[in-house]
């Protein structure tokens, strides 16, 4: 072969090149097309090139430890955002791991797109021992809102379109995606390529509730003499911070927030009857539920905790089947948080008449009075500490700094924190949500300031901790300005367990005055033993200050916190007698 021709060669084969593209870059592409910034992730085959191509084309990629951790870092993020979460995992385990936060998101409705990757369908299907061999696609389909595959690069872009509109549109949820190994690397045109793409156009349609649903609901809600607000977090979820504020403050009802709905009004907003909830959930005669479900959160709407008065509810939801879930719903509006609220507001007119004075100082003066006998336990300074002593802390800290997240986790290091800590923003707290899992809190934690560019403050029980701690080093690694404290009682809801037939420990007791402060020190972060109010206090106030990854082991007495934290209740009864 001549020079020339010798030349000639690399030549034509790099023009070839440029006019193919293959299935790594069309997901990218596709991704990039449709807005996603970042890709929550553990790496491995058949993904590992795609994450780096990822990383290279400009997409932010957490590479965590865990696939659970990502999975439940994507699940927040589309809580955040109201864009999926992207969580990307190899095939079967990785999947699997994965799938729990892909459950999680669903039942908690937050948008979010399990991608992972799978085995041959040819071996897979034959059931012939394939590396990773198993049928995700399967598995995935009854814990997610819908489940897909893609086998050839030209559906790659109408794939990626279907999994983002089914995550977003009506009531949010988690979605698979499954792709196989082989549709990574195969080759097409790549001007077939790129018409291939596409481009999702109002992947969230409002849904406009019908005007006489609006009128039902507003006649209703003016005919209470006790009325009352239950903010949830699909309120939360709309971003219609201000209509909500507004309708809530034009009708001077009472509302009371659920868990994650904290913060869309301040907590210290004169309406809220947080501190008055057994009162209101007992005495109210009509409730508005804006996002929330009358799931066991909400005791389903009946028993005890709702009192003897009868009750009407109104219900507003995006999801028409949620009505009548549990108790009669006489005005259901069905539609997008967002245009009903807007609604609501526009019907009302400005001249919404005032509840009841003597309801309104029912409530109110209930507030006052746990609020104050509150006051002097959170002001302790017992060393030891107990949980009042160390979140009056945090709830000062919160206040000061009411623009960081809130990550929260544990039995009573949750219910107590929940209740203790005043939010004044909207989306500002986030938590084990409708399940009441542990795990989520180093994942929540990293999505939360990657996506919101925020500091965050986690408040973990030592127990909870456990279930994603070694994402700490991911915290490092990424140097997040991310702030733990771990509530450390020695155990799960208490340290004081005793196992009387065996040297074994009781099964809830953890290794005593265990350290979790030099964890992060392996992975250069800031480890504090804080064992005073004042010492957290230092402690927090100069891990925000910092921004640097820090981790306080908050030393509490192992004799504080009661079973379960509020819902041992929960717990089975039988009448035969404990061995
Ligand atoms: C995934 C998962 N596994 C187990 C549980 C059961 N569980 C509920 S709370 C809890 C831990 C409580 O202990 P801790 O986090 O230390 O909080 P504390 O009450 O001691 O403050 C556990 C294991 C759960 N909720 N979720
Ligand atoms: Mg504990």
């Amino acid at each position: 072969m001549s020079d020339a021709a010798l030349k000639a060669k690399p030549d034509a084969a790099a023009t070839d090149e440029q006019n193919l593209t293959d299935g790594f870059n069309l997901i990218i592409e596709a991704l990039k097309l449709n807005g996603v910034k970042t890709l929550y992730a553990v790496p491995g085959i058949p993904i590992t090139d795609f994450l780096r191509m990822s990383q290279a084309e400009g997409l932010r990629v957490l590479s965590f430890r865990h696939e659970q951790n990502a999975g439940y870092a994507a699940s927040i993020a589309g809580f955040l955002t109201k864009q999926p979460g992207i969580c990307v995992t190899v095939s079967a385990p990785g999947f699997l791991n994965g799938l729990t936060a892909l459950a999680h998101a669903t039942t908690n409705c937050f948008p979010m797109i399990l991608i992972s990757g799978s085995s041959e369908r040819e071996v897979v299907d034959l059931q012939q021992g394939d590396y990773e061999e198993m049928d995700q696609l399967a598995i995935a389909k009854p814990l997610c809102k819908a489940a897909y595959r893609v086998l050839h690069a030209q559906d790659i872009g109408i794939g990626i379109a279907r999994a983002i509109r089914a995550a977003v549109s009506g009531r949010p949820g988690g979605v698979y995606l499954d792709l196989p190994a082989k549709l990574f690397g195969q080759v097409i045109d790549a001007d077939k390529g790129k018409m291939s793409l596409v481009k999702v156009i109002d992947a969230a349609p409002a849904q406009i509730p019908s005007p006489d649903s609006v009128k039902r609901a507003l006649d209703v809600f003016k005919s209470a003499k006790r009325p009352l607000i239950i903010l949830g977090k699909g309120a939360a979820y709309a971003q219609a911070d201000d209509a909500i504020r507004s309708f809530v403050e034009k009708s001077g009802v009472p509302f009371l927030p659920m868990s994650m709905g904290k913060g869309l009004l301040p907590d210290t907003h004169p309406q809220c009857a947080g501190a008055a909830r057994s009162t209101v959930l007992a005495q109210s005669d009509v409730v508005m539920l804006i996002g929330a479900r009358l799931n066991w959160l909400l005791s389903h709407g009946k028993g005890k905790a709702w009192g003897t008065e009868p009750k009407k509810f109104i219900q507003i939801d995006i999801e028409p089947k949620e009505m009548d879930s549990n108790v009669e719903i006489v005005a259901p509006v069905v539609g997008d948080i967002g245009s009903c609220v807007a609604a609501l507001n526009a019907a009302m007119g400005n001249n919404w008449p005032a509840p009841a004075a003597d309801w309104i100082k029912t409530v109110t003066s209930k507030r006052d009075e746990n609020v104050a006998k509150m006051a002097p336990r959170l002001m302790n300074n017992n060393s030891p500490m107990d949980y009042h002593g160390a979140l009056g802390v945090l709830k000062n800290i919160v206040k000061e700094r009411p623009d960081a997240l809130l990550v929260n986790e544990g039995a009573n290091a949750l219910d107590l924190a929940r209740g203790i800590i005043d939010m004044y923003k909207p989306r500002k707290r986030i938590d084990v949500g409708t399940w009441g899992i542990m795990g989520i809190g180093m994942g929540y934690a990293i999505a939360a300031t990657v996506e919101t560019g925020k500091p965050v403050l986690c408040v973990e029980g030592d127990s909870a901790f456990g279930f994603s701690g070694m994402e700490i080093e991911t915290i490092c690694r990424y140097n997040l300005p991310v702030c733990i404290v771990i509530l450390n009682n020695d155990g799960i809801y208490r340290g004081t367990d005793v196992n009387k037939a065996s040297a074994d420990p009781a099964v809830t007791m953890f290794v005593k005055g265990a350290r979790y402060d030099k964890m992060i020190e392996a992975f250069g972060g800031v480890g504090v033993n804080a064992t005073s109010p004042d010492e957290l206090r230092r402690a927090v106030n100069e891990a925000m200050d910092s921004g640097k990854p820090t981790l306080i082991n908050a030393v509490l007495d192992p004799a504080a916190g009661s079973e379960s934290g509020r819902i041992g209740n929960l717990n089975p009864q039988s009448k035969l007698k404990k061995k």
